[in-house]
């Protein structure tokens, strides 16, 4: 299998070679059309026939056509994989370096920083990568999702992704899914992908986008309407004549951020808008394919006809009503319209100043983008005004960047002060040196990520974080505040003359057609076997990884509650960034942020609780050190959506390596869950959500039956309070079989270990 810098059309030939006749399978076996997921899906089941397909129920085994990994996943991804004892991965996968690079001074000096403090770990990437046959795409090359895109996605196709914004791809009607490095190193070792057939929502586009409103706007309003757990265990598919009217980068932005309402993915059928990116980005054979099997890369008609009888839950939105929009603080599922947004700030006590701006992002930094972004930019400078606040910008791939530093759009938006940044993450995760703002000043910041939970892009959790389109951040860059409306307010020039902003104009495709790329793709050596991966036994960046220990057949008695989380605990809550993304290959170092950021449900304090050992108070990453080293095992307990966000399995493996043998939730995030299961935690959510409350600080809990853990049985657990009394109750999991082999083997690797005799 050669691996390349894109997908061979031969591995897309096979896919759809094999595409009528599994449709047809599909059609006859649910004994209904089908919608355009399901086609998807059923293309890459491992056994088609006999696969059950229960939505929300069935776990089923899937066949993905690649793996993509970013750097600060990969590392612990791979460290899996090096345990695993096979010569190579059994499926194409890439390694993208993106999360690393800290934005500080701009995009170039920032990179020549970045290859210099991470080289270590860079050393490693790319030794790994060789050693196993997994494509290196190196640090400047741009961000995971973005270079997917560019090189790797395709109509119909299916992958997953050690990040949670994978789905990006079904902007090019990918069924992309983001999962823990656990679930890559599955695939990666030739087993399938297992993953709970999903349920349905569909979301019936009509009319288009017009003025100041953007494909940004279509996820901000459904996440509104679905909130930041409305989509979990559920596929969003995107269809209708507004569907077709929005370009493929566009749509990828809206799957993009179907990540912040828990969906497994999101996507959008084969179309017109699609085939112009792959023929703008240089794969107009994939083009020619996808189109001979067009009529099975969209929905059957019939769907399209009757939503309601094929969807679980179907949302209708007409874009040309639809009015930009802006979310936020600390939740990606508070949106207002942005006209609203200055009457709020007020009500809330929120400064009406902006103290930095940002563009870019794996979700928002196409081409699209950019020239909207830039046009508004263009007009501004022409009439003597600069942005009042910092403004950034963060291209999401090389490929991108020179395209637009060639046609003059960078050149637009540093006409008003923009800084380029590189081609990474940056302050969207936490990597940004930001010195104008400490912790305790109240202050907000626009930009056109996706995230915007307390302390993602600065550390602050004083920071204000708001989400928008990029064209809303540049105009609101220029104001300097919140309560700016650019369809209806002036901005006032140095020389005092009112200047409004026009509709931003946007172009979908470079009509020079894309910058020539190359750079920064590193294919594994066909011979690979002088390849060493070294990892310095005192490295404080990387450590090997030793097997947890089994299930010793024992029920868990009497755990002290080490953490009781109130409120959010999302994965940035749990294992924080920024900061700490340097350990990410490092278990040990990492655990050293376990639960700083959650919110004590006892003391309403942020980050430390009391030591049941010892009595005194200390930080949560403290008390589990001490646990771990003392044998004390605990679990952690937890409110709504626990684990929402990020994939990173290291919010899984800390607790794990500290010990923990439970996390009991009121509900649970599906990356994170999935994380807890494969690391061999239970992960339990109360039968009856209202057991929460009355689990007291110095309490301890027992959960018992182990021995007799079935799949959909409740789990028998018992409190203990301090004075003796006890309150039973019931806890809910949802392993099956195999899973439950998982929790007995102390985790799904130690199974592919046992397989491969090592
Ligand atoms: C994010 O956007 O939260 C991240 C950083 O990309 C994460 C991955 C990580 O934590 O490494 C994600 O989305 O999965
Ligand atoms: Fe990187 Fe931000 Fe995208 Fe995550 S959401 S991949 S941190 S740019």
């Amino acid at each position: 299998m050669a691996i390349t810098a894109s997908t061979p059309i031969e591995l897309i030939n096979a896919v759809y070679g094999r595409l009528p006749e599994r449709v047809e399978l599909g059609r006859r076996r649910l004994g209904r059309p089908l919608t355009f997921a399901e086609k998807v899906l059923i293309n890459h089941l491992r056994d088609a026939e006999g696969q059950e397909l229960e939505r929300g129920r069935s776990y089923a085994d899937l066949d993905p056509d690649r793996v993509a990994m970013q750097d600060a996943t990969a590392q612990m991804a791979l460290l899996q994989f090096m345990t695993a004892g096979l010569p190579e991965v059994a499926v194409p996968s890439t390694v993208h370096c993106d999360h690393l690079i800290q934005a500080r001074e701009d995009g170039r000096i920032d990179l020549l920083a970045a290859l210099e403090n991470n080289s270590e770990v860079y050393d490693f990437l790319e030794s790994v990568s060789a050693k196993f046959g997994v494509g290196f795409w190196k640090p400047g090359s741009g961000i995971i999702h973005q270079v997917v895109l560019e090189q790797y996605a395709f109509p119909g196709g299916m992958m997953i992704g050690t990040d949670s914004h994978t789905p990006n791809a079904g902007g090019l009607g990918m069924v992309a899914i983001g999962v823990g490095g656990a679930d890559a190193v599955d695939v990666m070792t030739g087993f399938p992908f297992n993953v709970r057939w999903p349920t349905l929502i569909g979301v019936h586009l009509t009319g288009e986008l017009d003025g100041w409103s953007a494909a940004k706007d279509v996820i901000l309003k459904v996440a509104e309407v679905l909130t930041v757990k409305g989509g979990t265990g559920a596929i969003v598919e995107y269809f209708g004549p507004g569907a077709r009217s929005l370009s493929a980068t566009g749509k990828a932005t809206i799957c993009n951020m179907g990540a912040e309402i828990g969906a497994t993915t999101s996507l959008f059928a084969y179309d017109d808008a699609m085939g112009r990116y792959l023929d703008a980005t240089g794969r107009a054979e994939i083009t020619t394919a996808a189109d001979a099997v067009a009529e099975h890369l969209r929905a059957d008609d019939e769907v399209e006809a009757d939503p309601e009888r094929f969807f679980d839950q179907v949302i209708h939105i007409d874009l040309s009503t639809l009015e930009p929009l802006i979310n936020g603080p600390h939740t990606p599922d508070r949106a207002r319209p942005v006209s609203a947004l200055g009457a709020e700030a007020t009500a809330e006590g929120w400064p009406l100043e902006i103290s930095a701006a940002l563009v870019g992002s794996c979700t928002n930094s196409s081409y699209e983008d950019i020239t909207r972004a830039a046009s508004i930019a263009r007009l501004a400078a022409a009439n003597g005004l600069t942005a009042k606040t910092e403004l950034m910008v963060t291209p999401g791939s090389e490929r991108v960047r020179a395209t637009i530093e060639r046609d003059g759009l960078l050149a637009d938006l540093e006409a008003i002060g923009a800084t380029v940044l590189a081609n990474a993450c940056g302050p969207c995760i936490g990597q940004w040196a930001r010195h104008d703002v400490v912790e305790g000043d109240a202050n907000v910041i626009v930009t056109s990520y996706n995230r915007n939970f307390p302390k993602r892009n600065d550390g602050l959790a004083s920071t204000l974080a708001f989400v928008t389109s990029p064209e809303t951040v540049v105009a609101m860059a220029l104001a300097g505040r919140v309560d700016f409306d650019p369809r209806t307010d002036a901005l006032i020039a140095a020389d005092g003359t009112e200047v409004r902003l026009e509709i931003p104009v946007g172009e979908e495709l470079p009509s020079a057609g894309f910058e020539s790329w190359g750079t920064g793709f590193l294919a594994p050596p066909v011979d690979r076997s002088g390849v060493d991966v070294n990892v310095s036994p005192t490295s404080d960046r990387l450590q090997l990884l030793e097997p947890f220990a089994a299930w010793d057949g024992n029920d868990f008695l009497d755990l002290p509650v080490l953490m009781k989380a109130s409120g959010k605990c999302t994965t940035d809550h749990i294992s924080a960034a920024g900061p700490w993304l340097k350990y990410r290959g490092h278990l040990e170092n990492i655990s050293g942020n376990l639960f700083i950021g959650a919110t004590n449900a006892f003391t309403g304090a942020t980050g430390e609780g009391k030591d049941q050992l010892d009595g005194t108070t200390k930080s949560f990453p403290d008390i589990a050190k001490h646990y771990h080293q003392a044998g004390q095992p605990w679990m952690a307990i937890g409110d709504e959506n626990y684990g929402e966000g990020s994939s990173r399995e290291h919010a899984a493996m800390e607790p794990r390596f500290r010990g923990a043998r439970a996390v009991l939730v009121r509900s649970f995030a599906r990356i994170h869950e999935a994380n807890l299961k494969k690391q061999g935690v239970l992960g339990l959510t109360f039968a009856d959500p209202s057991v929460y409350d009355t689990i007291g600080e110095d309490d301890r809990i027992s959960i018992t039956g182990l021995a007799d853990l079935t799949p959909d049985v409740p789990v028998a657990c018992v409190i203990t309070k301090p004075d003796g009394t006890t309150v039973t109750f019931e806890a809910l999991h949802t392993m099956n079989d195999e899973q439950i082999g998982w929790f007995r083997a102390g985790g799904a690797l130690n199974i592919i270990r046992a397989r491969q005799g090592v």
